[in-house]
């Protein structure tokens, strides 16, 4: 295991969930932060706790990663660790019914942004001869699941990213990971429901979802591996998640 300690960990989307996660779990490693999100409240006050709790460097930027022009226009510092975490999943609607602004949204985001950012950072590492991608994939870039359709597409385009970088850069002494998670309780189905959280509330009735937290741990594991070791992919589930729809849920008593 490697010292982390002074590194520079870029997170996107680390208003909520995951990225959140993995800004506390990063924090604790004594690591530079830059978290981004385009939820500014949210990023400026995780940002001030955090670098009150562990007197750490650290930046907020507020961004939307489908913004091309305002990830250019970023002055970006030297980046160690580039977590791709900001994504979304919208609707279930079966295909013949989906909505086309909700395909371009998760397709925007989770396919251009992730390569918006990645094409921003990427130079100044291939420049250093070292570095660390790690992006979020999903289950769902694995298995497709009815009604999950664009989003299990924009998740396996992530998963071929992921490869995609790996071959091209060989040789440059930057490591590229992702981590594949299934059902984990986050914001995720809130948004993917468009508010509802009745019905997000649902998804993970009766069952004992992964948390954000067991995510960013093995985010964690895969960028303090030895410097020789890449870890390709981790794809995790809760224990009762047995496939990407088969859910082992308790009956109400
Ligand atoms: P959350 O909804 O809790 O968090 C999503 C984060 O992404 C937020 O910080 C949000 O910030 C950010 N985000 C969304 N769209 C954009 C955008 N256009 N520009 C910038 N930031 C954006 O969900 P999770 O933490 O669960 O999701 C994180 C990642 O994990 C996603 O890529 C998701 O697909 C993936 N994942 C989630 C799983 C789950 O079951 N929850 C399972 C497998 C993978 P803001 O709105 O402030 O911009
Ligand atoms: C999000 C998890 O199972 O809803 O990637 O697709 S799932």
């Amino acid at each position: 295991m490697i010292s982390l300690a002074g590194k520079r960990v870029l997170v996107t989307g680390a208003t909520s969930g995951i990225g959140e996660a993995c800004a506390r779990v990063f924090a604790e490693e004594w690591c530079a932060l830059v978290l981004t999100g385009r939820r500014e409240d949210r990023l400026q006050s995780l940002g001030r706790e955090l670098a009150e709790l562990h007197g750490i460097e650290l930046t907020t930027i507020v961004l939307d990663v489908r913004d091309l022009e305002g990830i250019r226009a970023v002055p970006w510092p030297e980046i160690d660790l580039l977590i791709n975490n900001a994504g979304l999943g919208l609707g279930l609607d079966p295909i013949q019914k989906g909505s086309i602004e909700e395909w371009d949204e998760m397709i925007d985001a989770n396919i251009k942004g992730l390569l918006y950012v990645t094409r921003a950072i990427l130079p100044g590492m291939v420049e250093r001869g070292s570095g660390h991608v790690i992006n979020l994939g999903s289950a769902a870039g694995h298995w497709v699941y009815p009604g999950g359709n664009v989003y299990c597409a924009t998740k396996s385009a992530v998963k071929a990213l992921t490869e995609a970088m790996r071959l091209d850069l060989a040789g440059a002494g930057i490591r590229v990971s992702s981590v594949d998670p299934g059902m984990v309780e986050t914001e995720f189905s809130v948004i993917r429901f468009r508010g509802d959280a009745a019905r997000a509330k649902s998804v993970y009735a009766g069952m004992t979802p992964l948390t954000a937290e067991d995510v960013a741990d093995a985010i964690l594991f895969c960028a303090t591996r030895s410097p020789h070791v890449n870890i390709n992919e981790v794809v995790m589930m809760p224990v009762d998640q047995a496939g990407i729809a088969t859910v082992n849920r308790k009956k109400p008593a």
